[in-house]
Parts: C-alpha cells; sequence; structure tokens
C-alpha cells in the first residue's frame, strides 16, 4: 500500500507509505487521499487528521518520475496535475483540525499537502523547500500563493533559489506553526491523536536567515528576473548565490518570477488554475526532461538548460506558457466550507 488510513480513536491518519522514493506523491496515492478526506469530511466520528510520512521524510514532492516517463503530452501529466491541485484545494477547505509531521524532507508537493492544513510541525531534521527550478519546473502547489505572502521578497527568493529552509526559520516565517524535538514527537502524536492537543516546545536552534540576509533578500530580490540578476551581479558577498542562480533553468526562473510577481490577493483556487496551465506547458518542455534526466534519473546534475541563460529567453514564448490556452484548462470547485 502506498498510502496508509487508520482511525485511532476519533483521529483519522494518512501516512504517505514510498519511503524508498522519499514519500513522493503519485497519482494512485493523490486519489485515494482525496476520496478518504471526502469520506472524513462527512463522519462524524472523525475529529481531526494527521498526516505522516513512513520513514524518515515526510515527502519529497510529486513523483515527476513518473509523470516524465509517461511522455509528451500524456494523459498521466493532465491528471495527475489536476489530482494534486484540486487535493491541495480540497485540503485548504477540509473543517476539521488537520495536522502535519515535517520530518526530514519536505518539498514541493508535500508542502502543497500540509501546508493548507491547520497545524505544521517542524522539528530538528526538517528541510523544507521549493526545488523546482532545478529541474526545469516551477514552484506549484500554490506556490504562486504562499510563497507571494512572503514579505520582503522571500517567497521569490525561496522559488528562485529551491533553497533549504529549517526549524526556527520555518516558525519565524509562520510556515511551520510548531516545533518539536525529534524525541518528543511520538509525545506529540499520541497527545493530538487523544484530545487534538498540541503541545508546543520553545526551539533552541539558532536562525540561519540573520536580519542582513533578510535585509540583502528584500533589497536585491525586487523586480523581474534580468533585475534580481543585475542587482546580484553588483554587489559582494553574496555567498555564491549568482553561482547558485546560473544552475537553476533559466526559463524556469523567468515563469517563477512573474508567477510570484503577479499572484498577490489572488485566491488559491485562482493560483492552482493558473498552475495548473503552466504544468502542462512546462512538462512538455525540453527543460522538463533534461531536469528529470539530470536531477532523478542519470544524476549527473549537468542539465544542459534552452535557452541557456535568462538573456536568451524569448518574451513571446515565455508569455505564450502563462496566456495561451490549453485544451483541458483546470476548474476548481468553490468548497462549502469556503473562506
Ligand atoms: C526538484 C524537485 C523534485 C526533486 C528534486 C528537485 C521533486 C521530487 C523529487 C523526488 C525525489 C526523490 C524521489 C522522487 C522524487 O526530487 O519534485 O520520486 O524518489 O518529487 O531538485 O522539484
Amino acid at each position: 500500500m502506498e498510502i496508509v488510513f487508520e482511525v485511532k480513536n476519533s483521529t483519522g491518519i494518512i501516512t504517505l507509505n514510498r519511503p524508498k522514493a522519499l514519500n513522493a506523491l503519485n497519482l494512485n496515492m493523490a486519489i485515494q487521499f482525496s476520496d478518504k478526506l471526502r469520506e472524513w469530511e462527512n463522519d462524524n466520528k472523525i475529529e481531526r487528521v494527521l498526516l505522516l510520512g513512513e520513514g524518515n521524510h515526510f515527502c519529497a514532492g510529486g513523483d515527476v518520475k513518473s509523470v516524465h516517463l509517461s511522455g509528451p503530452f500524456s494523459k498521466l501529466k493532465q491528471e495527475f496535475f489536476s489530482k494534486e491541485y484540486s487535493l491541495n484545494l480540497q485540503i485548504k477547505n477540509f473543517p476539521k483540525p488537520y495536522l502535519s509531521i515535517w520530518k526530514g524532507v519536505v518539498m514541493g508537493g508535500g508542502v502543497g499537502l500540509s501546508i493548507y492544513g491547520d497545524y505544521r510541525i517542524a522539528t530538528d531534521s526538517t528541510k523544507f523547500a521549493m526545488p523546482e527550478t532545478s529541474i526545469g519546473f516551477f514552484p506549484d502547489v500554490g506556490g504562486s500563493f504562499f510563497l507571494a505572502k512572503l514579505e520582503n521578497n522571500l517567497g521569490k527568493y525561496l522559488g528562485l533559489t529551491g533553497e533549504i529552509v529549517q526549524g526556527k526559520d520555518l516558525i519565524n516565517f509562520n510556515l511551520a506553526t510548531h516545533y518539536c524535538p525529534e524525541n518528543k514527537i511520538n509525545n506529540l502524536i499520541s497527545q493530538f491523536i487523544i484530545d487534538g492537543s498540541i503541545t508546543n516546545y520553545e526551539i533552541e536552534n539558532s536562525s540561519f536567515f540573520t536580519d542582513e540576509k533578510l535585509d540583502f533578500i528584500d533589497k536585491n530580490f525586487s523586480g523581474n528576473i534580468h533585475e534580481i540578476f543585475n542587482n546580484i551581479q553588483n554587489v559582494n558577498n553574496q555567498d555564491g548565490l549568482l553561482e547558485k542562480l546560473q544552475k537553476k533553468c533559466p526559463m524556469s526562473l523567468a515563469v517563477t518570477t512573474l508567477l510570484i510577481k503577479n499572484s498577490n490577493n489572488r485566491s488559491l483556487k485562482n493560483c492552482l488554475e493558473i498552475e495548473y496551465r503552466l504544468s502542462q506547458k512546462m512538462t512538455n518542455r525540453h527543460d522538463f526532461e533534461e531536469g528529470i534526466q539530470a536531477v532523478l534519473i542519470e544524476k549527473h546534475h549537468k542539465p544542459k538548460w534552452e535557452p541557456k541563460t535568462i538573456d536568451e529567453i524569448n518574451n513571446n514564448e515565455l508569455s505564450s506558457l502563462f496566456n495561451d490556452p490549453i485544451d483541458n484548462e483546470l476548474k476548481l470547485q468553490n468548497s462549502i466550507y469556503s473562506s
């Protein structure tokens, strides 16, 4: 079973169960997850939901390897992203307390399964990131919603660089709601299952995002991707940031910047519908194939992006990714619980 459902003491427990694939979410899991949530939403015996990852990690993302292997313009590309994004919205609208334990890797699709819930528990091993610009994709699952809400250009920074965020910073940015030391996680889970309460532990780790770093991000990550590169080129002491960004997919960087810049005040539903159109276009570009090969299949980590640099981006291609309609646009349902 790739996903396991249990009920203990009026708590519905969901365990992502593909530990060898870091619990990456595939279509089958997304369908079962969504069906079970719908059942539990209407079940008076269920008072709350707990989401766990089997093994050492929460969830590495969507199963983009299968998406890639399904070939150009496949049915799976349509089905997987429409199911995943509608599940993200379903979680946002789920009317009962929903808690995720952020053990280990919490990336991409894993963020989408947890960030719209009520409680996200960071622990000592938590590694949170939106790393999709490394695979020729973009920060989806509502990245244009929750990253755009982060202040002082932080969301743009996280979406472009894919940088890992940990304990204290996750709390400071309100990405996690609570911290719990690794050796107290089982206590926290038992308590939540019994009565829905959550112990909040004081976090002792220090922050990696110093005031100086946050100030740097605020100053240099405004505007479009060309302005951002220009800004960074003109400062010293940038800690290899330019080199890091130059390794990412240029078209992904341009798409991510535009997406986050233009998403302020959009609803999650609207963001996901826009992202769906982008998902279909981006997963059928050469760069996605290149990125998946480089990072997940051959693992040589030397993708040959086309175009190679942001300066070679064709603005018509860039705007067509956002503006040209596709055959099967995603139209999500408004929830009866809509907030
Ligand atoms: C960027 C990503 C993903 C990634 C690596 C990136 C991603 C994803 C996985 C992943 C990791 C391990 C697995 C798996 C998938 O890695 O979205 O099936 O076993 O799912 O640099 O966006």
